[in-house]
């Protein structure tokens, strides 16, 4: 019983301190390519408010931060954002004088008709040459914005038992990603992600956590790994990938989203907000172990093609605010004290009180020291900010000749 009063649902004032501190201290990165149309491989919805060009992703990134408090940058795909017109230069600015900053880099590895058979992992060393001058391409524009991470996904693998050397490929990816390692200021990290599948079938180059924690170690200290929530198999323990990850002080940061099949970009956990609740909690954990939360770049990766992309951003945001808060408020000295003892119902009971307490009048206390609105939400639908983008956006891509095919839905 004394467990159970100790965690009711009613916050104590120190309780209360704990979200509010917790909250200070996170900051999420949106990805420019969530403001843009994008869909699956069967097709596109296209949305009327959708972003045309860089500077709309600015924009609409730099919305979402003023309502939200909690995202100070914006992530870039350097194909998709960076073009002649379009230089690193102009877009930082506009970044700036939008309030918001430029983050991570993302090298696109996987467009081109010459990856067909990989990049790093290509059995042409022309096309590996080609595809490491692209990395360290990012990583000049990563130093003329001021970014500190560089985040290298690998769309490589096989599609066939045999079709290449497994090892053969694991070797040239240990070659170049030391090679981009001796490219990076001191300042800079290098952030390995890993995915188990898509587009490769048979086999993927950098499948999982330990195969980018191996290429991280072997590349150099500077060198992360990126967790996906998303790039993980059904029931795969992401909050012990974490542990461990942190553990090896090799967790260099997160891509957010949820998936119910396979890497479904779904947002932040809409369909398992106990788990994002359990990751945190392991990063809480440690920080209270350590005395001071680890460096972490936090990252969405959704691209929301049925939902308005701007709400379903702030959406994304307030909950994970909120989870994190909530994984806060974990009882670490009576945890330790309950596991200790073997006492499991008890340490359990920890999580779920702290999961299912209320948080929602803290975090509007939260927004109003900060001057932001207590509902980030409703406050975006009568700001007017997507009809003025909605006309603004249908005539500009009449102006463009570069309108859908056919009506919005
Ligand atoms: C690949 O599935 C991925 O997660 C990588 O992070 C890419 O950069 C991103 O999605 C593109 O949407
Ligand atoms: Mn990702």
């Amino acid at each position: 019983m004394a467990v159970l009063s100790s965690l009711s649902n009613a916050m104590d004032s120190s309780q209360k301190e704990c979200v509010l501190r917790s909250l200070d201290s996170l900051d999420i990165e949106l990805p420019s390519w969530g403001f843009a149309d994008t869909g699956t491989r069967f097709g596109k919805y296209y949305q009327p408010a959708s972003a045309i060009d860089v500077y709309d992703k600015i924009k609409d990134a730099a919305t979402v931060h003023r309502l939200t408090g909690a995202c100070s940058s914006m992530a870039v795909h350097v194909l998709w954002d960076f073009t002649q017109e379009h230089s690193p230069e102009s877009v930082c600015q506009a970044a700036r004088k939008e309030g918001i900053g430029i983050g991570s880099i993302n090298p696109n590895l996987f467009q081109d008709q010459s990856y067909k058979l990989g990049s790093f992992g290509n059995p042409d060393p022309q096309i590996r040459s080609q595809a490491l001058h692209h990395c360290l391409d990012s990583i000049e524009i990563a130093k003329q914005c001021g970014s500190e991470n560089i985040t290298l996904w690998f769309a490589d693998g096989t599609n066939y038992p045999g079709q290449d050397s497994i090892r053969r490929r694991k070797h040239a990816f240990e070659t170049l990603l030391k090679q981009c390692h001796q490219a990076l200021t001191s300042d800079q990290t290098l952030l390995i992600e890993y995915k188990p599948f898509e587009p490769a079938f048979y086999h993927t180059d950098v499948a999982d956590w330990g195969m980018a924690l191996c290429l991280a170690h072997k590349a150099g200290a500077q060198a992360k790994v990126l967790v996906d929530t998303g790039h993980h198999y059904g029931s795969q323990n992401i909050e012990q990938i974490v542990a461990w990850l942190l553990d090896e002080e090799s967790l260099g940061g997160f891509h957010f989203n949820d998936r119910r099949y396979a890497d479904d970009d779904l947002t932040l956990g809409s369909i398992d907000p106990y788990q994002v609740f359990r990751i945190f909690t392991e990063i809480h954990s440690f920080a209270k172990d350590l005395g001071s939360l680890p460096p972490i770049a936090y990252m969405i990766d959704q691209s929301h093609n049925l939902k308005p992309k701007i709400p379903a951003m702030i959406q994304t945001i307030t909950w994970a605010q909120e989870l994190y808060a909530k994984a806060s408020l974990v009882p670490f000295d009576m945890l330790r004290d309950h596991q200790k003892r073997g006492a499991i119902i008890e340490a359990e009971q920890c999580l779920q009180r702290a999961f299912m307490t209320d948080v929602t009048d803290t975090l509007r206390v939260w927004r109003r020291e900060h001057n932001l609105p207590e509902d980030p939400l409703a406050a975006y639908a009568a700001s007017g900010y997507e009809d003025a983008i909605t006309s603004d956006r249908v005539q500009r891509r009449k102006d463009l000749g570069i309108e859908p095919e056919s009506t919005y839905a």
